[in-house]
């Protein structure tokens, strides 16, 4: 892959087009004070730095208090993006109707969600009642009183240390609010208490924002399934009309998707000397898509640049989140068309279509009609497309987890169904534990190796991998995805892998579905009638970049469960924030981070971490 990466850089010079490479190059070395965290300018007698000659702001405010206010804001950062992405998704089930551009796929979710929040369900039309829980979920951003719909999920142990350490999450948008005033000129400057209002911010996101997308993206599209798919630039084919949707937010996707599979569109590319309309996802649409249609992946984060490079590609469009704005210059190399279409991510020099839900569809078919129009305009002597590509078998959410462990042993004991046969696997010691790799990759490592490295020792160990995000891209293009890849694991988690006919790492979705993971662990700490935090179970991010990846490790600390990063937060100027993340948060959830760049030793921290917890419940 990473020849493939260099030949397309090569190219790259040829087309007078840098890459993220060159920029990273000229961002170093990074700003020391930014690095650390101890730069701080939310005021304008600001910029104040951190230095030993002058410890303290203009107001005084010091290495600490900086630290924490700007680690806070970025949880709250992360937490906006995760959960206006799920706001957008319940307007969008308040607009279908059964005539319309969206509809209800997932009744029988719908139904469950609403008798959960006790919405009356006998004899109710399907839309009707689909508005009801749109209203009631979009009621989870700005109720004045109550806290989360979905913390009655958690296992009784949770909730009440929740409840106990003040961190039991209100409306969502509250907790960002509050995150942002706490963070104003002369408010707080207390570490702790900045770490306490990140713990509950997160909390928002993990068991509001995050599970809220999630559920309602089932509903409209369908809760995923176990299917066979691809991934790695090969997907992108020479002779077709190549088509890459990339971001977070499927309402756009789906649209696409569905457009490409019109007749007439197939016909006008066919008519246009394509063979045909080839629709592949980058990052976490890509993952969406390919859950609920086998949508091939093209790959995650820091290959987008690379899908444009290929040449091959007639159109590229976006949603929101994780988008670099040098697509825009970078399309402009080659004949590729940039399509944006939210108000959320507006890019200087892309072509803006604001998606709309009364004209989805038509919008998605002229797009896909301006892609195929473009196809003529492809320089064939600017193609080249890596030949690389992986089989992968994606979609598994917790109802394919649950019914393919059913299928083993006949556990099925209530309508939530069991994970009891991987609590007794993991107690016989034929799974040592398990791991939820996710995040992005990032430039700061070479780009994949620390997940690469760290999913083949876990398998090794015996340890199951669950995956979302960039992280499942990794192991989709390191054929980690593909049941094959059984003989990398050790004898007993080759075993359950053959048994429960799975591959040894499981794709459980984009990372707004990270909720998902949180239920999982949720489900087996309740199976096992232990709390989370005594669970062999763990969190990895080896290589994340983006402010969601910090409120997520803020959720599944508080949640209990310890998470391994290998890019430390930028705090490290201030020791007391240090102690925090790592000691401090565990006397208030039982969970904090374990820091290591190196992936071979972040990986026996892993290991050496889900045996002590297997020690301690004496197995
Ligand atoms: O939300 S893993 S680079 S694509 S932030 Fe972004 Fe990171 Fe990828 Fe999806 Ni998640
Ligand atoms: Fe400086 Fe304090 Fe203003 Fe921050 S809030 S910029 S530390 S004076």
């Amino acid at each position: 892959m990473e020849a493939d990466t260099a030949k397309l850089r090569e190219r790259a010079c040829e087309a007078c087009a840098e890459t993220w490479e060159d920029r990273a190059k000229a961002q170093t070395p990074h700003c020391k004070f930014g690095e650390d965290g101890i730069c701080c300018k939310n005021c304008s007698m600001g910029p104040c730095r951190v230095t030993a000659k002058s410890p303290r702001g203009i107001c005084g405010a010091d290495a600490h208090a900086i630290a924490g206010r700007n680690y806070l804001r970025t949880i709250a950062a992360g937490t906006s993006a995760h959960s206006d992405h799920a706001r957008e998704i319940l307007h969008v089930l308040h607009s279908t109707s059964a005539d319309g551009n969206y509809k209800v796929r997932d009744e029988a979710k719908l139904i469950a969600l609403a008798r959960e929040w006790g919405i009356p369900t006998d004899g109710r039309d399907i839309y009707e009642l689909a508005h009801e829980v749109a209203e009631m979920g979009l009621d989870e951003f700005g109720k004045p009183f109550g806290t989360q719909r979905f913390i009655k999920r958690a296992i009784p142990e949770r909730q009440k240390t929740w409840q106990e350490q003040g961190i039991e999450p209100r409306a969502i948008d509250r907790e960002i609010a509050t995150a942002m005033h706490m963070t104003h000129m002369g408010n707080t400057a207390d570490a702790e208490a900045l770490i306490h209002q990140g713990l509950r911010t997160a909390l928002s996101n993990g068991w509001g924002g995050s599970m809220l997308g999630t559920e309602i993206t089932d509903i409209l599209f369908g809760t995923p399934t176990v299917r066979n798919t691809e991934g790695n630039l090969g997907v992108l084919e020479k002779e077709m009309v190549n088509v890459v949707v990339h971001g977070h937010d499927p309402a756009f996707s789906e649209m696409v998707v569905t457009a490409a599979e019109v007749k007439e569109l197939q016909d006008y590319a066919r008519g246009k000397g394509a063979k045909g309309i080839n629709i592949v996802g980058l990052c976490c649409t890509a993952n969406e898509v390919a859950m609920r249609h086998g949508v091939r992946m093209a790959g995650n984060f820091l290959q987008q640049e690379n899908a444009i490079l290929t040449g091959a590609v007639e159109m590229m469009c976006v949603d929101v989140q994780c988008i670099f704005p040098a697509l825009a210059p970078l399309s402009e190399c080659f004949h590729t068309k940039f399509v944006t279409s939210s108000p959320i991510a507006r890019i200087p020099g892309s072509i803006y279509v604001e998606f709309k839900t009364e004209t989805a569809f038509e919008q998605a078919k002229d797009l896909i009609k301006m892609a195929i129009d473009n196809y003529e305009n492809r320089d064939a002597s600017k193609v080249f497309i890596p030949q690389n590509k992986q089989a992968a078998t994606v979609g598994y959410p917790c109802e394919q987890i649950i019914k393919h462990l059913d299928g083993v042993t006949n556990s099925h004991v209530d309508e939530l169904g069991s994970y009891r046969p991987a609590v007794d696997a993991i107690k016989a010691g034929v799974l040592r534990g398990a791991v939820g790799i996710v995040g992005c990759n990032n430039p700061r490592v070479r780009p994949d190796y620390s997940h690469f490295e760290i999913m083949k020792e876990l398998l090794k160990n015996d340890i199951l991998i669950v995956a979302t995000g960039c992280a499942a891209q990794v192991a989709t293009k390191a054929g980690l995805l593909d049941r094959e890849a059984k003989y990398l694991c050790g004898a007993g988690l080759r075993r359950v892998c053959e048994l429960v006919n799975i591959p040894p790492i499981l794709h459980m979705g984009a990372c707004i579905d990270i909720s998902r993971i949180l239920l999982l662990v949720n489900g087996i700490a309740r199976d096992w009638g232990v709390d989370t935090t005594q669970i062999p179970v763990v969190g990895c991010a080896p290589e994340w970049m983006s402010e969601k990846a910090v409120s997520i490790a803020n959720y599944v600390v508080s949640t209990g469960i310890d998470v391994y990063l290998g890019i430390e937060p930028q705090v490290k100027g201030s020791s007391q924030m240090m102690e925090l993340i790592t000691q401090g948060t565990r006397n208030l959830t039982g969970a904090g981070y374990i820091i290591n760049k190196d992936p071979h030793e972040l990986v026996r921290a892993i290991i050496d971490g889900i045996e002590a917890k297997r020690a301690a419940l004496g197995i």
